[in-house]
């Protein structure tokens, strides 16, 4: 049995086999219990009050920051600016840090494997500062080649986005490599790390990365407390994103003068809990291990895609060798559409995710409208894999195929 899952009070007295980690993990006791140790000993407003609790819960917040700042290996902890989820901290650097520096004919390089999060926001600036969208494409099985990425990157480049985990490949990209090439051409480096930041060891210097952004709630934390990595002195040089309370040093009625990092950054009641609560997550984190994260992920995600491929009618996207999928299996079954596939699933109880996985572009190049997604993570089993597996073997079955 898996020593992890009594941690998590979800699993207990139920069979739900629950493969849709990429989307949200599950969350351990020991972060609810951190959560509620701040709720019944220091909630106060952080950052204002000059009374015991607010300084507390204030203690608490910036404790958190420092912990989230050698987590992934920042310099100095006002890099670290807390947001709402990944979603939020890319676009804090499009509208930021992109409409104060793009000009016409600049170019912003991204790859077609990115999830909306990491297109959107450059969309956007894209069109409003006359630049221009580039993406670096993909071979069949979700790699980047140097040579792609190479002749992507040019000098007009100014910023470089791009996933370090695709949430529908699960293949890991050369951020470092992207980086070097980028940063050669004098352009700045964003990372989506929404879904390698639960997987792996991550630090930002050894990536290279500008700017580095992930969610909480995909590595065990809350729902709604995210995460910005920003160079200290790419934040100090850039506008605020939202303004109003906290976020100042001097208001007058016409003007403002800004706050120092990251409070500059942090505008208006911050989500101390939340971050408190990810804090926890990222203790938890470490007290697995990433060595056991991955050794973990590796076999299940073997035995998975092993046994899908005995499966008559089914296709596996990304690479061959299952230890490059970071957990993630998407595919198809000939024949039946995700949703029903999932509801199919569903039906036993097994959990996975069908749609377009906030991936468009890509499924537009893979010349499929929708797959099917099994995600895993360290707390799941070998006889949940193997459950899923009967399940997804009689799938045409059920929707009234013969074979
Ligand atoms: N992907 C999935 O099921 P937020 O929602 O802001 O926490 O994360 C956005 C996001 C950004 N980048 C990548 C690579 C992601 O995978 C996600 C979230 C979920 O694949 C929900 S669509």
């Amino acid at each position: 049995m898996n020593p992890y899952r009594k941690d998590f009070p979800i699993f207990d007295g139920n069979d739900v086999v629950y493969f849709d980690n990429a989307a949200t993990t599950q969350r351990p006791r020991q972060v609810m219990e951190a959560m509620r140790a701040f709720n019944d000993t220091c909630n106060a407003n952080p950052l204002r009050g000059l009374y015991q609790w607010s300084v507390e819960a204030t203690e608490a917040y910036e404790n958190a920051r420092h912990t989230v700042a050698e987590f992934i290996g920042a310099r100095w902890d006002c890099e670290i600016i807390f947001t709402r989820n990944t979603t939020e901290s890319l676009n804090l650097v499009a509208y930021s840090y992109a409409m104060s520096r793009l000009e016409a004919g600049d170019e912003i390089v991204i790859s077609i494997l990115e999830h909306h999060s990491n297109i959107l926001p450059w969309q956007m600036a894209a069109r409003a500062r006359g630049a221009r969208l580039v993406y670096m494409e993909c071979l069949p099985d979700g790699t980047l080649t140097e040579e792609e990425i190479r002749s992507k990157i040019t000098d007009r480049a100014k910023i470089v986005a791009i996933g370090q985990v695709s949430n529908v490949m699960g293949v890991t990209n050369p951020v470092r490599l992207i980086a070097d090439i980028a940063h050669e051409k004098g352009a700045v480096v964003v990372v989506d790390g929404a879904q390698s930041t639960p997987h792996m060891p991550v630090n930002v210097q050894d990536l290279g990365a500008d700017f580095f952004a992930f969610s909480g709630h995909k590595l065990m934390g809350p729902m709604g407390i995210g995460v910005l990595y920003g160079r200290r002195d790419l934040l100090e040089e850039m506008p605020p994103f939202l303004t109003g309370g906290e976020m100042i040093e001097y208001v007058t009625r016409e003007s403002a003068t800004y706050a120092e990092l990251p409070a500059k950054f942090e505008a208006g009641t911050v989500n101390a809990m939340g971050a408190v609560g990810l804090e926890a997550a990222i203790r938890y984190l470490q007290g697995v291990g990433f060595e056991t994260v991955m050794k973990t992920e590796e076999a299940l995600t073997a035995r998975l895609i092993g046994g899908m491929r005995k499966i008559p009618h089914v296709t596996v996207y990304g690479q061959e060798d299952p230890a490059r999928h970071c957990g993630i299996v998407t595919f198809n079954i000939e024949g039946c559409h995700p949703h029903d596939v999932s509801s199919v699933l569903d039906t036993e109880r097994v959990d996975i995710r069908a749609g377009h996985h906030c991936a468009q572009p890509l499924m537009k190049w893979m010349g499929v409208g929708s797959t099917a997604r099994a995600s895993l993570y360290f707390y799941n089993t070998e006889e949940e894999v193997d459950r899923f597996l009967d399940v997804v073997s009689r799938v045409r079955g059920w929707l009234g195929y013969g074979d």
